[in-house]
């Protein structure tokens, strides 16, 4: 069956797709989009008009956890544990993914000191959670790399792309956090699913917001 895949370049869903892609050696096709300039199209394919979707022949698959469930089952590697409480458990890890993106994107459109003091707070309360996580694991549900992993991979690649603009450490007070980025970033497929001027494309979507922690 063959698998299409329609992405945007610095969309952290579409990257862990491609990602996982990439990692499980799955042949596909990818097509970005322009998302603020939607095609025809891709509004009447996609349910939610957002990226990323999957078309796997006619069908077309969206949400970007439920496309790494399935193309996990592509491969005999399963990227998941064996036993279901634990695949339970790593699923509902990835989905807290999902939440961190949103607060990131907001401690990173926060136009005023209040506003970004108070997205940070939220940021760290999440943080919290992974820092006892890996207090548990070197990854994030597991001490081998599983599907979660992917799903936090592209969160992680928005931090460094903005390390020149950075006027504070995210991860201060987070040590196990820190070094669990550090492994997420020897994947080596990570680098290859990322575009050529992936870091160029982030700054200038953030800066483009006037953010607070910009202007510092
Ligand atoms: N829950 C969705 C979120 C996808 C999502 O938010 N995609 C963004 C780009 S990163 C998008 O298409 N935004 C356009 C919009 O919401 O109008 C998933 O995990 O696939």
């Amino acid at each position: 069956m063959s698998l299409v895949l329609v992405a945007s370049k610095t969309c952290p869903h579409c990257i862990r797709v491609v990602l996982t892609l990439n990692h499980l050696k799955i042949p596909y096709e990818l097509k970005y989009i322009d998302i603020e300039n939607r095609p025809d199209w891709f509004i009447k394919a996609s349910p939610l008009e957002r990226v990323p979707i999957l078309f796997v022949g006619d069908a077309v698959l969206f949400e970007s956890l439920v496309i790494l469930d399935y193309i996990n089952t592509l491969t005999p590697q399963s990227l998941l544990p064996k036993d279901n409480l634990q695949i339970a458990l790593n699923r509902a890890r990835a989905e807290f993914s999902q939440e961190i993106i949103e607060i990131l994107w907001s401690v990173f459109s926060a136009k005023t000191l209040e506003a970004f003091d108070l997205q940070m707070k939220e940021l760290r309360w999440l943080f919290s959670s992974l820092e006892t996580w890996l207090q548990q694991t070197k990854f994030i549900s597991d001490n081998v790399l599983t599907l979660a992993d992917f799903a936090y991979a592209p969160i992680f690649t928005i931090i460094p792309a903005l390390k020149q603009v950075m006027n504070f450490d995210i991860f201060d007070g987070f040590p196990r956090l820190r070094a669990y980025v550090d492994n997420l970033h020897a994947i080596p497929e990570l680098k290859m699913s990322l575009v050529e001027n992936y870091d160029q494309l982030i700054q200038k979507k953030i800066q483009s917001r006037e953010p607070y922690f910009w202007k510092q």
